[in-house]
């Protein structure tokens, strides 16, 4: 059943892609017309552009962060996964279904900078410099059912955060049960790894807490950087998410 599921929410996304402004050289691997949550189906894939200027967060994340993370670090997740993604059954996969389909005795390559940029993607986006606030509408409500209130839930996800230990990422994702739960994953593991995380869902919304996204200017305070996070989160965004995630 649950892998049903993504490949359904796959399908809707694949469907976008067709119907949204495409470019004359690539039409049909071109996805932009809903909340990317790839930049590219199908290897080679590509390092999206931030949606902001690499300052536009500041204060909150800074300006050398942003262009490290987003340059360096994607870039070098997405060159890497093309690499590794050459001769393998995973070629001709969209990155999300090669998420769901890795097994443990896959290259931890393809793992590794696969997760990379899936959750870097998703990240960049989950950010804005109109963000902050509190959740509305759709989100507000199942923010609530699954955990009474948004401060209970911003408890629960910042603790979540706090305790990665090393690097990884915590997570609001949508579970089998239609309800939002909040998990954490090691390195660049995410929800949609059906075969290799514990707690499997179709993820809305994570938080880096990888030392590359806040060391420069919050060096060990990992809280800091997480309260700073709430200030930056697109609301909106995460509900787009949730109702994809939902159907
Ligand atoms: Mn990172």
């Amino acid at each position: 059943m649950q892998k049903r599921t993504f490949l359904k929410f796959g399908g809707i996304l694949a469907a976008g892609a067709f119907v949204g402004p495409t470019t004359a050289c690539s039409a049909a691997k071109t996805s932009t017309a809903l909340p990317t949550l790839y930049s590219k189906r199908l290897a080679p894939f590509e390092l999206p552009p931030l949606p902001y200027s690499t300052d536009a967060l500041e204060p909150n994340i800074d300006k050398m962060t942003m262009e490290i993370h987003h340059d360096k670090h994607h870039g070098a997740y997405v060159k890497n996964l093309n690499e590794a993604v050459k001769g393998t059954r995973f070629m001709d996969m969209d990155v999300r279904d090669i998420m769901a389909g890795l097994n443990a005795t896959d290259p931890a390559s393809i793992r590794n900078n696969g997760g990379g940029h899936f959750n870097h993607t998703m990240f960049w986006e989950t950010l804005s410099p109109k963000g902050g606030g509190t959740p509305t509408g759709d989100l507000a409500s199942a923010i609530n059912a699954a955990f009474g209130s948004y401060d209970t839930f911003k408890t629960q996800f910042s603790t979540a955060a706090k305790g990665v230990f090393g690097s990884g990422w915590a997570w609001l994702s949508v579970g089998k049960d239609k309800k939002l739960f909040i998990s954490s994953t090691p390195n660049q593991d995410n929800p949609l790894m059906a075969n290799l995380v514990k707690l499997l869902g179709t993820p809305i919304m994570g938080l880096d807490v990888w030392e590359h996204a806040y060391y420069l200017k919050y060096q060990n305070k990992r809280a800091d950087y997480i309260t700073a996070f709430y200030n930056v989160v697109d609301w909106d965004k995460v509900n787009q998410r949730l109702a994809m995630g939902m159907k």
